[in-house]
Protein backbone atom coordinates (compact mmCIF):
# COMPACT_ATOMS: atom_id res chain seq x y z
CA UNK A 1 0.00 0.00 0.00
CA UNK A 2 1.46 3.38 -0.88
CA UNK A 3 0.24 5.68 1.92
CA UNK A 4 1.52 8.95 -0.31
CA UNK A 5 -2.49 8.19 -1.58
CA UNK A 6 -3.11 8.71 1.96
CA UNK A 7 -1.36 12.26 2.31
CA UNK A 8 1.74 10.69 3.47
CA UNK A 9 4.97 13.27 2.56
CA UNK A 10 8.21 14.56 3.74
CA UNK A 11 6.62 16.13 6.94
CA UNK A 12 5.07 13.34 7.98
CA UNK A 13 8.26 11.28 7.41
CA UNK A 14 9.44 14.16 9.50
CA UNK A 15 7.16 14.08 12.63
CA UNK A 16 7.41 10.05 12.58
CA UNK A 17 11.00 9.72 12.91
CA UNK A 18 10.94 12.18 15.79
CA UNK A 19 9.06 9.77 18.04
CA UNK A 20 9.19 6.38 16.27
CA UNK A 21 10.94 3.38 17.76
CA UNK A 22 12.58 0.20 16.45
CA UNK A 23 9.82 -1.81 15.30
CA UNK A 24 6.67 1.10 14.97
CA UNK A 25 5.27 1.62 11.61
CA UNK A 26 3.62 5.06 10.34
CA UNK A 27 -0.01 4.77 9.89
CA UNK A 28 -2.78 6.86 9.70
CA UNK A 29 -6.37 6.21 11.21
CA UNK A 30 -9.44 5.50 8.61
CA UNK A 31 -12.31 5.00 11.60
CA UNK A 32 -12.95 3.88 15.09
CA UNK A 33 -15.07 2.04 17.04
CA UNK A 34 -15.09 2.37 20.85
CA UNK A 35 -11.29 2.16 21.18
CA UNK A 36 -10.35 0.24 18.41
CA UNK A 37 -8.84 2.02 15.53
CA UNK A 38 -8.94 0.87 11.88
CA UNK A 39 -5.47 2.10 10.16
CA UNK A 40 -3.61 2.12 7.20
CA UNK A 41 -0.35 1.13 7.00
CA UNK A 42 1.95 0.02 4.03
CA UNK A 43 0.89 -3.06 5.08
CA UNK A 44 -2.47 -2.94 4.53
CA UNK A 45 -5.30 -2.29 6.92
CA UNK A 46 -4.68 -3.29 10.73
CA UNK A 47 -6.97 -3.02 13.75
CA UNK A 48 -5.13 -1.41 16.75
CA UNK A 49 -5.56 0.01 20.72
CA UNK A 50 -3.40 2.40 22.11
CA UNK A 51 -0.82 1.36 24.38
CA UNK A 52 -1.50 1.51 28.23
CA UNK A 53 1.26 4.05 28.48
CA UNK A 54 -0.66 6.09 26.38
CA UNK A 55 -3.95 5.52 28.23
CA UNK A 56 -2.73 6.14 31.71
CA UNK A 57 -0.33 9.70 31.00
CA UNK A 58 -2.80 11.32 28.56
CA UNK A 59 -4.87 14.15 30.21
CA UNK A 60 -7.91 15.20 28.14
CA UNK A 61 -10.08 13.26 25.72
CA UNK A 62 -8.23 15.49 22.59
CA UNK A 63 -4.80 13.90 23.27
CA UNK A 64 -6.05 10.24 21.80
CA UNK A 65 -6.13 9.85 18.12
CA UNK A 66 -9.38 10.38 15.80
CA UNK A 67 -10.14 9.46 12.41
CA UNK A 68 -7.19 11.60 9.82
CA UNK A 69 -4.17 11.30 12.73
CA UNK A 70 -1.40 9.57 11.82
CA UNK A 71 0.10 7.64 14.51
CA UNK A 72 3.36 5.26 15.20
CA UNK A 73 2.00 1.22 15.35
CA UNK A 74 3.93 -1.78 16.73
CA UNK A 75 2.02 -4.64 14.54
CA UNK A 76 1.71 -7.55 17.01
CA UNK A 77 -0.06 -10.51 16.00
CA UNK A 78 -2.04 -10.85 12.40
CA UNK A 79 -3.66 -7.48 11.65
CA UNK A 80 -3.54 -6.49 14.75
CA UNK A 81 -1.55 -3.72 16.37
CA UNK A 82 -0.18 -1.36 19.40
CA UNK A 83 -0.73 2.48 18.51
CA UNK A 84 2.01 3.96 20.45
CA UNK A 85 2.11 7.76 19.90
CA UNK A 86 1.15 9.99 17.58
CA UNK A 87 2.21 12.37 15.09
CA UNK A 88 1.93 16.19 15.73
CA UNK A 89 -1.16 17.03 14.06
CA UNK A 90 -1.23 20.22 11.47
CA UNK A 91 -4.60 21.02 12.55
CA UNK A 92 -8.00 19.67 13.36
CA UNK A 93 -11.50 20.40 13.76
CA UNK A 94 -13.13 20.68 17.34
CA UNK A 95 -16.46 21.67 18.76
CA UNK A 96 -17.99 21.48 22.07
CA UNK A 97 -18.98 18.69 23.28
CA UNK A 98 -22.82 19.00 23.87
CA UNK A 99 -22.86 17.81 27.88
CA UNK A 100 -19.57 17.87 28.55
CA UNK A 101 -17.37 21.14 29.24
CA UNK A 102 -14.66 19.22 26.53
CA UNK A 103 -14.05 19.83 23.58
CA UNK A 104 -14.77 16.76 20.77
CA UNK A 105 -12.42 16.62 17.83
CA UNK A 106 -14.16 15.82 14.37
CA UNK A 107 -10.98 15.23 12.62
CA UNK A 108 -7.54 15.68 12.08
CA UNK A 109 -5.23 16.45 9.62
CA UNK A 110 -7.30 18.35 7.25
CA UNK A 111 -7.30 20.18 4.07
CA UNK A 112 -11.03 21.52 3.57
CA UNK A 113 -14.03 21.38 5.14
CA UNK A 114 -17.27 20.47 3.06
CA UNK A 115 -20.65 22.14 5.14
CA UNK A 116 -23.12 21.11 3.88
CA UNK A 117 -26.43 22.07 4.92
CA UNK A 118 -29.55 21.16 2.35
CA UNK A 119 -32.34 24.00 0.50
CA UNK A 120 -34.80 22.34 2.38
CA UNK A 121 -35.97 22.98 5.95
CA UNK A 122 -31.86 22.80 6.86
CA UNK A 123 -30.82 25.56 4.98
CA UNK A 124 -29.83 28.54 7.60
CA UNK A 125 -27.29 31.66 7.56
CA UNK A 126 -27.00 31.96 10.88
CA UNK A 127 -25.96 28.39 11.26
CA UNK A 128 -23.79 28.76 8.02
CA UNK A 129 -22.18 31.53 9.99
CA UNK A 130 -21.20 28.85 13.21
CA UNK A 131 -20.10 26.32 10.73
CA UNK A 132 -17.76 29.12 9.33
CA UNK A 133 -16.44 30.01 12.64
CA UNK A 134 -15.14 26.72 13.35
CA UNK A 135 -13.42 25.84 10.50
CA UNK A 136 -11.54 29.17 10.29
CA UNK A 137 -10.83 28.57 13.85
CA UNK A 138 -9.00 25.86 13.25
CA UNK A 139 -7.32 26.70 9.69
CA UNK A 140 -9.42 24.92 7.44
CA UNK A 141 -10.47 26.36 4.23
CA UNK A 142 -14.57 26.19 3.96
CA UNK A 143 -16.27 25.57 0.72
CA UNK A 144 -20.13 25.21 1.19
CA UNK A 145 -22.27 23.03 -0.65
CA UNK A 146 -25.95 23.80 -0.87
CA UNK A 147 -27.42 20.09 -1.80
CA UNK A 148 -30.92 18.93 -2.46
CA UNK A 149 -30.89 21.36 -5.54
CA UNK A 150 -33.26 19.21 -7.09
CA UNK A 151 -35.92 20.03 -4.09
CA UNK A 152 -35.72 23.79 -4.26
CA UNK A 153 -37.30 26.37 -6.53
CA UNK A 154 -36.26 29.28 -4.64
CA UNK A 155 -32.05 27.74 -5.42
CA UNK A 156 -30.96 30.72 -6.62
CA UNK A 157 -32.42 33.31 -3.62
CA UNK A 158 -31.17 30.86 -1.06
CA UNK A 159 -27.46 30.96 -2.78
CA UNK A 160 -27.46 34.76 -2.64
CA UNK A 161 -28.64 34.42 1.21
CA UNK A 162 -25.67 32.27 1.26
CA UNK A 163 -23.27 34.22 -0.27
CA UNK A 164 -24.31 37.09 1.85
CA UNK A 165 -22.47 35.28 4.80
CA UNK A 166 -19.69 33.45 3.49
CA UNK A 167 -17.17 35.56 3.12
CA UNK A 168 -14.07 33.51 1.43
CA UNK A 169 -15.26 30.40 0.86
CA UNK A 170 -16.78 29.46 -2.24
CA UNK A 171 -20.29 27.89 -2.37
CA UNK A 172 -21.59 25.20 -4.73
CA UNK A 173 -25.14 24.16 -5.69
CA UNK A 174 -24.94 20.50 -6.02
CA UNK A 175 -27.48 17.88 -5.98
CA UNK A 176 -25.82 14.25 -4.36
CA UNK A 177 -28.91 12.07 -5.38
CA UNK A 178 -29.07 13.65 -9.49
CA UNK A 179 -25.65 13.76 -9.47
CA UNK A 180 -25.55 17.48 -10.03
CA UNK A 181 -22.97 19.94 -9.99
CA UNK A 182 -20.25 17.43 -8.73
CA UNK A 183 -17.36 18.83 -11.04
CA UNK A 184 -16.90 21.56 -8.69
CA UNK A 185 -16.85 19.59 -6.01
CA UNK A 186 -14.34 17.10 -7.46
CA UNK A 187 -11.80 19.68 -8.10
CA UNK A 188 -11.01 19.59 -4.45
CA UNK A 189 -10.27 15.98 -4.65
CA UNK A 190 -6.87 15.88 -5.44
CA UNK A 191 -4.11 13.07 -4.19
CA UNK A 192 -3.18 13.78 -0.88
CA UNK A 193 -6.01 16.62 -0.11
CA UNK A 194 -8.55 15.67 3.23
CA UNK A 195 -11.65 16.66 2.87
CA UNK A 196 -14.49 16.40 6.24
CA UNK A 197 -18.04 17.06 5.44
CA UNK A 198 -19.88 18.69 8.27
CA UNK A 199 -23.81 19.73 8.60
CA UNK A 200 -26.90 18.68 10.48
CA UNK A 201 -27.92 14.44 10.05
CA UNK A 202 -30.09 14.26 7.09
CA UNK A 203 -28.03 16.95 4.67
CA UNK A 204 -26.85 14.18 2.47
CA UNK A 205 -23.08 13.59 3.44
CA UNK A 206 -22.98 10.22 2.76
CA UNK A 207 -25.20 10.42 -0.17
CA UNK A 208 -22.36 12.67 -1.86
CA UNK A 209 -19.91 10.32 0.06
CA UNK A 210 -20.88 6.97 -1.83
CA UNK A 211 -21.80 9.89 -5.05
CA UNK A 212 -18.32 10.20 -5.23
CA UNK A 213 -16.98 7.20 -4.35
CA UNK A 214 -19.16 5.54 -7.32
CA UNK A 215 -20.47 3.04 -5.00
CA UNK A 216 -22.84 2.56 -1.84
CA UNK A 217 -20.62 2.31 0.81
CA UNK A 218 -22.25 4.24 3.68
CA UNK A 219 -25.51 3.34 4.43
CA UNK A 220 -27.93 6.77 3.77
CA UNK A 221 -30.93 7.58 5.38
CA UNK A 222 -34.29 5.61 3.76
CA UNK A 223 -36.98 7.67 2.14
CA UNK A 224 -38.96 6.68 5.07
CA UNK A 225 -36.82 8.72 7.57
CA UNK A 226 -36.11 11.74 5.59
CA UNK A 227 -38.23 14.39 7.28
CA UNK A 228 -37.33 12.59 10.93
CA UNK A 229 -35.21 14.95 12.86
CA UNK A 230 -32.54 14.01 14.83
CA UNK A 231 -31.93 10.29 13.73
CA UNK A 232 -28.42 9.81 12.62
CA UNK A 233 -27.46 7.48 9.55
CA UNK A 234 -23.89 7.47 9.89
CA UNK A 235 -22.69 6.82 13.53
CA UNK A 236 -18.68 7.02 13.27
CA UNK A 237 -15.86 9.01 11.36
CA UNK A 238 -14.75 7.19 8.38
CA UNK A 239 -11.44 8.40 5.96
CA UNK A 240 -12.34 7.15 2.48
CA UNK A 241 -9.58 7.14 -0.57
CA UNK A 242 -11.65 8.53 -3.62
CA UNK A 243 -10.69 6.98 -7.12
CA UNK A 244 -8.87 10.28 -8.57
CA UNK A 245 -7.32 10.75 -5.17
CA UNK A 246 -8.12 12.59 -2.23
CA UNK A 247 -9.72 11.95 0.67
CA UNK A 248 -13.24 11.77 2.18
CA UNK A 249 -14.12 12.25 5.73
CA UNK A 250 -17.36 11.42 6.56
CA UNK A 251 -19.03 12.06 9.85
CA UNK A 252 -22.07 11.71 12.23
CA UNK A 253 -24.55 14.93 11.51
CA UNK A 254 -24.51 17.26 14.60
CA UNK A 255 -27.91 18.14 16.22
CA UNK A 256 -26.48 21.43 17.01
CA UNK A 257 -22.67 22.90 16.94
CA UNK A 258 -21.41 24.79 20.01
CA UNK A 259 -17.86 26.54 19.62
CA UNK A 260 -14.61 25.99 21.15
CA UNK A 261 -12.05 27.89 20.90
CA UNK A 262 -11.28 31.82 20.71
CA UNK A 263 -12.29 34.71 18.76
CA UNK A 264 -10.13 34.26 16.06
CA UNK A 265 -12.19 32.63 13.86
CA UNK A 266 -14.73 35.29 13.85
CA UNK A 267 -12.53 37.81 12.43
CA UNK A 268 -12.42 35.57 9.04
CA UNK A 269 -15.66 34.54 9.30
CA UNK A 270 -17.37 38.59 9.70
CA UNK A 271 -14.78 40.59 8.12
CA UNK A 272 -17.18 43.01 6.47
CA UNK A 273 -18.28 43.74 10.59
CA UNK A 274 -14.07 43.82 11.15
CA UNK A 275 -13.74 45.50 7.99
CA UNK A 276 -16.14 48.77 8.43
CA UNK A 277 -15.10 48.72 12.54
CA UNK A 278 -11.84 50.32 11.38
CA UNK A 279 -14.02 53.78 11.36
CA UNK A 280 -15.26 53.39 14.35
CA UNK A 281 -14.45 56.30 16.92
CA UNK A 282 -12.78 53.73 19.27
CA UNK A 283 -10.42 51.36 18.92
CA UNK A 284 -12.77 48.87 21.15
CA UNK A 285 -15.92 49.87 20.18
CA UNK A 286 -18.66 46.70 20.79
CA UNK A 287 -20.48 48.27 18.04
CA UNK A 288 -23.47 48.36 21.17
CA UNK A 289 -24.17 51.82 21.93
CA UNK A 290 -21.37 53.54 21.54
CA UNK A 291 -20.90 57.17 19.31
CA UNK A 292 -19.09 57.39 16.20
CA UNK A 293 -19.78 53.43 15.22
CA UNK A 294 -19.05 52.90 11.72
CA UNK A 295 -20.81 49.35 11.94
CA UNK A 296 -23.97 50.96 13.52
CA UNK A 297 -24.06 53.56 11.07
CA UNK A 298 -23.87 51.10 8.22
CA UNK A 299 -27.08 49.50 9.49
CA UNK A 300 -28.64 52.38 9.27
CA UNK A 301 -27.57 53.13 5.86
CA UNK A 302 -28.80 49.52 4.94
CA UNK A 303 -25.51 48.15 3.94
CA UNK A 304 -25.26 45.59 6.57
CA UNK A 305 -28.36 43.77 7.69
CA UNK A 306 -29.33 43.73 11.64
CA UNK A 307 -29.26 40.02 11.72
CA UNK A 308 -25.11 39.88 10.74
CA UNK A 309 -24.74 42.39 13.77
CA UNK A 310 -26.51 39.88 16.35
CA UNK A 311 -25.32 36.96 15.01
CA UNK A 312 -22.14 38.23 15.71
CA UNK A 313 -22.23 39.23 19.05
CA UNK A 314 -23.96 36.08 20.26
CA UNK A 315 -21.09 34.16 18.86
CA UNK A 316 -18.28 36.47 19.91
CA UNK A 317 -20.32 36.06 23.76
CA UNK A 318 -20.47 32.00 23.26
CA UNK A 319 -16.78 31.92 22.48
CA UNK A 320 -15.39 34.26 25.12
CA UNK A 321 -18.13 32.13 28.03
CA UNK A 322 -16.25 29.08 26.50
CA UNK A 323 -12.51 30.58 27.25
CA UNK A 324 -13.41 31.10 30.37
CA UNK A 325 -14.92 28.22 31.53
CA UNK A 326 -11.66 26.34 29.18
CA UNK A 327 -8.69 27.16 32.14
CA UNK A 328 -11.33 26.01 34.91
CA UNK A 329 -12.17 22.52 33.10
CA UNK A 330 -8.48 22.19 32.04
CA UNK A 331 -7.39 22.45 36.14
CA UNK A 332 -10.05 20.37 36.90
CA UNK A 333 -9.00 18.04 34.41
CA UNK A 334 -5.45 17.95 36.18
CA UNK A 335 -6.29 17.93 39.73
CA UNK A 336 -8.85 14.96 39.50
CA UNK A 337 -5.81 13.44 37.13
CA UNK A 338 -3.38 13.36 39.61
CA UNK A 339 -5.44 12.30 42.59
CA UNK A 340 -6.04 8.85 40.40
CA UNK A 341 -2.15 8.98 40.16
CA UNK A 342 -1.25 9.49 43.72
CA UNK A 343 -4.21 6.89 45.04
CA UNK A 344 -2.42 4.69 43.05
CA UNK A 345 1.23 5.42 43.97
CA UNK A 346 -0.12 4.67 47.45
CA UNK A 347 -1.41 1.45 46.96
CA UNK A 348 1.72 0.36 45.29
CA UNK A 349 3.99 1.13 48.68
N1 LIG B 1 -33.87 14.97 -3.24
C1 LIG B 1 -32.66 14.79 -2.78
N2 LIG B 1 -32.47 13.98 -1.73
C2 LIG B 1 -31.23 13.80 -1.26
C3 LIG B 1 -30.11 14.44 -1.86
N3 LIG B 1 -29.00 14.06 -1.17
C4 LIG B 1 -29.42 13.24 -0.18
N4 LIG B 1 -30.76 13.07 -0.24
C5 LIG B 1 -31.58 12.26 0.66
O1 LIG B 1 -31.52 12.77 1.98
C6 LIG B 1 -31.58 11.72 2.94
C7 LIG B 1 -30.44 11.86 3.92
O2 LIG B 1 -29.20 11.60 3.27
P1 LIG B 1 -27.90 11.07 4.03
O3 LIG B 1 -26.82 11.03 3.02
O4 LIG B 1 -28.17 9.83 4.78
O5 LIG B 1 -27.65 12.25 5.08
P2 LIG B 1 -26.43 12.45 6.08
O6 LIG B 1 -26.04 13.88 6.03
O7 LIG B 1 -25.34 11.48 5.81
O8 LIG B 1 -27.11 12.13 7.51
P3 LIG B 1 -26.39 11.60 8.85
O9 LIG B 1 -25.54 10.44 8.52
O10 LIG B 1 -27.53 11.24 9.78
O11 LIG B 1 -25.61 12.75 9.37
C8 LIG B 1 -31.57 10.43 2.16
O12 LIG B 1 -32.89 9.94 2.06
C9 LIG B 1 -31.05 10.84 0.80
O13 LIG B 1 -31.52 10.03 -0.26
C10 LIG B 1 -30.34 15.28 -3.00
O14 LIG B 1 -29.43 15.87 -3.60
N5 LIG B 1 -31.63 15.42 -3.40
MG1 LIG C 1 -24.46 10.08 6.94
ZN1 LIG D 1 -18.48 50.21 16.30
Amino acid sequence: MDLHQYGWNNEWQNKFSIITQPGWIPGRILSQSVDLYQIITEFGEMNGKISGRWRYESLSSTDYPVTGDWVALQPSSGSNAVIHSLCQRANSLMRKQNTKQEAQLLGANIDFAFIVTSLDHDFNPRRLERYLVIAWENNIQPVILLNKADLCGEAEDRLREAEAVAIGAPIHMISAKQLTGLESVRSYCQTGNTIILIGSSGVGKSTLTNALLGKSIQPTQSIREDDSHGRHTTTRKSLFLLPEGGLLLDTPGLREIQLWGDTAGLSSTFADIESLSQDCRFQNCQHESEPGCAVKDAIEKGKLPQERLDSYHKLQKELQYQSSRENYWELEARRKKWKMISKMVKKLH
